[in-house]
């Protein structure tokens, strides 16, 4: 489709949307009196600016049903994923709203190469995160026989991968990277397999993590990006040119703005990315501020789609880490530590040791606490662990250390010391 017929379907959708959500959702009509802009005030994407932002905090504070915009009794599915300050973030979907999103994931799949012939192995993890479903509903709509695996036992994903001619495997690229690994410490090289592609994303990797995962797997590996807030996987997705991902702009409208003052940016400029869906009818979200930061391209892509693309993620403007594909706030571990009775004085310390992450916690015990029986430690050790699982869904490794003995520099703790190499 032309760059012009997009924009004119865009346009339509967006007048309809904004009147929609403004009738619907009153915490976001509050939001368009406050900074006087009224649905008529927008006739179509070059009035967008006018409209306010919506945050992860917005969702905190709407939290469960203040951004519905539609009867409870409509809506046939949730899905979840961690906010800050230990508040999940809930996201509805009507019939319709599912049906748009697998639409999304089974163009990522046909991008990568996918059609009914294909047996499509869901390998990212099934339930409140959106991977498993996405994918599967995706796999599905394409016509492919669907291995509904969810993440986890290996051997048993090698065993149906190899029993079943596995032709496209759908995870996070650290969890193909470790099959690949496995594969070959199995002795199975990497013609044996019958995958030829996998559509990987939910957290960011690098060029070099792309190459790995194609010589061990032999296959091609591409990039797919979405966030639960705007539906799940699909709302990006890479094609055979492999140099960014496509946003499916007949459903969502994105923006580059400077993160600071909310400034909307040329495109080809470096910003956070921004989203207004078109056609949502359980969640609709105007201006939802991502946190990713990315650049968008309008060049002309040799696949012949016409959709702008965007870079990976190059990073975040908040403090939100993806540990083993989970989102992750420093702000989740000082709720936890807070509940517990401990200071927030901690250190996390991530690291990417044979393509798995390593997670670890310094908390520092208070002087009241600090005990010399070693058995005593290790108890509190794993009760704060456990109290961690719960709120983050990941095991972190726990370690209770003396009180003062995390590093200060300039009187300010240093919280998050990430090791790995994420972007290129
Ligand atoms: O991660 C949805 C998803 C599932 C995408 C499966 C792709 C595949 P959330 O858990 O809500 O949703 O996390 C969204 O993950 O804002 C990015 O920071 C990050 N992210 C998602 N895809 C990519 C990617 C899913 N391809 C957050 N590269 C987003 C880098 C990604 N980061």
């Amino acid at each position: 489709m032309s760059a012009e017929n997009i924009k004119k379907i865009q346009n339509e959708k967006l007048v309809k949307q904004v009147r929609y959500v403004y009738d619907n959702v009153e915490y976001y009509r509050r939001l368009m009196d406050e900074k006087g802009v009224k649905p008529d005030d927008i006739k179509g994407t070059e009035d967008l600016h006018k409209l306010p932002f919506v945050k992860k905090d917005d969702l905190r504070e709407a939290y469960p049903y203040g951004l519905l915009a539609t009867d409870i009794k409509n809506c046939v599915r949730i899905h979840s994923t961690s906010g800050t300050t230990g508040k999940r973030v809930v996201a509805f979907y009507t019939q319709n709203d599912v049906d748009m999103w697998e639409e999304c994931c089974a163009r990522a799949i046909v991008a990568a190469g996918g059609d009914k012939h294909d047996v499509c192995q869901v390998s990212y993890g099934y339930g409140l995160f959106t991977g498993g479903a996405g994918l599967h509903g995706g796999s599905h709509r394409v016509g492919c026989l669907t291995l509904p695996m969810s993440s986890g036992n290996t051997d048993r994903q090698i065993q149906f991968m190899m029993d079943l001619n596995a032709t496209l495997l759908c995870c996070t690229p650290s969890y193909a990277a470790y099959i690949g690994e496995t594969l070959k410490e199995k002795g199975i090289k990497p013609e044996d397999n019958k995958l030829k592609a996998g559509i990987f994303g939910a957290e960011p990797w690098t060029e070099e993590m792309r190459r790995n995962i194609e010589n061990s797997l032999g296959i091609k590996a591409y990039d797919i990006y979405g966030l639960t807030e705007i539906s799940g996987p699909g709302v990006a997705f890479e094609c055979e040119e492999q140099s960014g991902m496509h946003i499916n702009e007949d459903h969502f409208i994105a923006e580059i703005i400077n993160p600071d003052t909310g400034e909307v940016l040329p495109l080809g400029s470096k910003g956070e990315l921004v989203f207004t869906s078109l056609d949502k009818e359980a969640f609709p979200l105007l201006r939802y501020r991502t946190r990713d930061i990315c650049i968008l391209s309008r060049e002309k892509c040799s696949c012949g789609r016409t959709f702008v693309k965007m870079t990976k993620p190059m990073g975040r403007s908040d403090d939100m880490m993806i540990i083993r594909g989970v989102n992750v706030f420093p702000s989740q571990i000082e709720t936890v530590l807070l509940n517990c009775g401990y200071a927030p004085n901690y250190q996390i310390i991530v690291d990417r040791v044979n393509n798995t992450d390593t997670f670890d916690v310094h908390v520092e015990m208070r002087e009241e606490d600090f005990s010399d029986i070693p058995n005593g430690i290790t108890q509190r050790e794993k009760q704060l662990q456990s109290a961690m699982k719960t709120m983050l869904g990941i095991n972190p490794r726990v370690r209770l250390v003396a009180p003062k003995s995390i590093a200060r520099s300039e009187g300010k703790a240093v919280r998050v010391i990430d090791k790995r190499k994420l972007i290129d």
